[in-house]
């Protein structure tokens, strides 16, 4: 068995799980934020069997595109102010970021 990770973007997150657990998968949603935006994200944790990994895989890659974003991001801190100057940046966003672990046990009770 093999645990999937998959941090996605919050307007991707509702239609990946209900592709998901259309497909048969089961699904936990994490509300998450990113470090470096710090914004909101989803991360979606799924137990899936070896012969159903790939099929997971599929589906994310399926719901989750790319994009560029205009983002705010803070600055370093200005001077010994303390304070964060944000100004505009563009990143790509959207895609998703997997994490992929063997799952040494997985026990329910
Ligand atoms: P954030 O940390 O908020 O990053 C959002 C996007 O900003 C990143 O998208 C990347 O395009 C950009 N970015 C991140 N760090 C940057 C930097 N130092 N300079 C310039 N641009 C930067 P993704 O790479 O697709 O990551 C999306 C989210 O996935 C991240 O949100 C973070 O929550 C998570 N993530 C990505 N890589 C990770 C890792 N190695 N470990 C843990 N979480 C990760």
């Amino acid at each position: 068995m093999k645990l999937i990770i998959a941090i996605v973007q919050d307007e991707d997150a509702a239609r990946l799980v209900s592709n998901l657990m259309n497909e048969g998968y089961s699904v936990t949603k994490l509300a998450t934020t990113g470090g470096f935006l710090r914004a909101g994200n989803t991360t979606l944790l799924l137990g899936v069997d070896e012969e159903k990994f790939q099929g997971a895989m599929d589906v994310i890659e399926k719901v989750c595109k790319s994009r560029k974003q205009i983002a705010t991001s803070p600055s370093p801190v200005a001077g010994t102010t303390g304070v964060y100057v944000p100004y505009p940046i563009e990143v790509m966003v959207g895609g998703a970021t997997v994490f992929v672990l063997n799952v040494e046990q997985f026990i329910k009770l």
